[in-house]
């Protein structure tokens, strides 16, 4: 699986080993050569394009961790892009509604694996403890009825099977199987050779009487950009709530893994992995990203070091505070430490109360960017002796920036408010202020 991916990751770290040090020009020829790697493993081209954009601007604006070698960064830096491209892992099964079971309506092109995804989500939900149900709702091919029955019979879970068309079929099953006390319910549906009139008239017939939860395509890993487009179709033409993708075994380049996500929005939420009842896999981004890379070691040695120098940073800061000589730099220094750990609101939302407390309401990322650019374009002098900014200077700062004198008023206020209740923090027990939020 993703040989050709990884081996051309590889060689561009690789000669990033060669190379020693880290420049713009050779930070920008590598993310040349990892977008030829994403291009030959069928990343969509756009896809390709924006990843590398992303990698080269973090790494050219990231600080040097000394105790790490540079390419290990760039390491980091892929891996992480990587989990990004392919997004949050989501492997939920629709959970039972009142007395109707959770239902799954797979779909996809012929032989992309729906019949044998069937049986093994439904093996995998047994094993999770659910109580599923197949469904056969293929009635184009006899031998596909029979197909189903048979790895029914294998993992021991009822099949469902009448001689309807199919749209009676699954609302008959659904209610049958709300009877017989199943609380998962998998139509397998018939596949075509190509998306046409007919398959989306049947499909979405299926889909309004039986209003499955989830609408999962299955496609075909191997057939790369192909199973990106047909994806972006059945998105487009059906709506779909993720992608079960099949073949990965098979699957050298790794380009629908990647970029399925980023072209439809929806996730990956199961891969399959062979032919056998048991090879299907939750799909774990971060996982994967560490099996591309095949340098797990690397990330978690890159991720230790920098929480080393941010504790570092922590402690001299603590210093600062009981000796109460905090500056305009060390604000500006803790807007950055808190823009590297991500988006803001992903941050505030973590820390119990606030979550519910910020609720839905945007936070303000550009107000950060507009700190940044405020304290940027102060002299040192002035950053280490704000008194001295008078009006002259708030002016220059303020053209400096592309703020108005406003802006540069009103942070002078909040650094001085923020130096007041440090001092009074450290007075008392040490100063737990969390320094860097914004005060207004
Ligand atoms: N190696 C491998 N083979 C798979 C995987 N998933 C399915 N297959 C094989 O792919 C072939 C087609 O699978 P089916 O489940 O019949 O496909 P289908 O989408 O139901 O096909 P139609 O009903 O004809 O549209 C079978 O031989 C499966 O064993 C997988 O993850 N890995
Ligand atoms: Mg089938």
């Amino acid at each position: 699986m993703f040989e050709t991916i990884s081996n051309a990751l590889e060689n561009v770290f690789s000669g990033f080993r060669k190379k020693g040090k880290l420049t713009e020009k050779n930070i920008k020829e590598g993310m040349r050569d990892i977008r030829m790697a994403l291009l030959e493993a069928d990343v969509s081209y756009k896809v390709a394009r924006s990843f590398v954009k992303s990698c080269t601007e973090k790494a050219v604006g990231q600080e040097v961790i000394k105790s790490i070698q540079p390419t290990q960064q760039i390491v980091k830096i892929v891996h992480d892009e990587l989990i990004n491209l392919m997004g949050e892992a989501d492997t939920t099964l629709p959970a039972k509604d009142g007395s109707r079971p959770g239902v799954i309506m797979l779909l996809g092109l012929q032989g992309s694996g729906k019949t044998t995804t069937a049986g093994k989500l439904a093996h995998l939900a047994r094993r999770k403890g659910r109580k599923p149900m197949l469904v056969a709702a293929d009635v184009q091919r006899p031998a596909g009825v029979k197909q189903l029955q048979l790895l029914g019979e294998q993992i021991d879970v009822p099949v469902f099977t009448e001689d309807f068309t199919p749209p009676r079929i699954c609302k008959m099953a659904v209610k049958f199987a709300q009877k017989e006390g199943c609380d998962l319910v998998i139509l397998d549906t018939a596949g075509r050779l190509h998306i046409d009139e007919a398959l989306m008239g049947e499909l979405e017939e299926i889909a309004n009487k039986v209003k499955p939860d989830q609408r999962l395509l299955v496609a075909n890993a191997m057939t790369g950009q192909d199973a990106i487009q047909s994806a972006d179709e059945f998105n487009r033409k059906l709506g779909i709530d993720g992608v079960i993708l099949t073949m990965l075994d098979g699957d050298a380049r790794g380009g629908a893994a990647l970029s399925i996500r980023a072209v439809t929005g929806k996730p990956i939420k199961f891969v399959g992995v062979g032919e056998k009842i048991d090879n299907l896999e939750e799909f774990h981004p971060d996982r994967l990203a560490g099996r591309i890379l095949g340098m797990g070691d690397v990330v978690s040695l890159v991720e230790k070091a920098q929480e080393t120098v941010d504790k570092e940073k922590a402690i001299e800061f603590q210093k600062k505070i009981q000796k109460a000589t905090f500056t305009l730099d060390d604000m500006l220094e803790q807007f950055q430490q808190l823009k590297r750990m991500g988006p803001l609101s992903d941050l505030l939302g973590k820390i119990p109360g606030i979550g519910n407390m910020i609720g839905d309401e945007e936070i303000d990322e550009s107000e950060f960017a507009r700190v940044e650019a405020i304290i940027q374009s102060m002299t040192i002098e002035e950053r280490l002796h704000p008194e001295i900014i008078d009006g002259r200077r708030r002016l220059r700062i303020s053209s400096g920036s592309g703020t108005d004198v406003q802006e540069v008023n009103a942070l002078l206020k909040d650094f001085k408010q923020m130096k007041k209740m440090i001092k009074k923090g450290a007075k008392g027990k040490g100063g737990g202020f969390p320094a860097g939020l914004p005060l207004r």
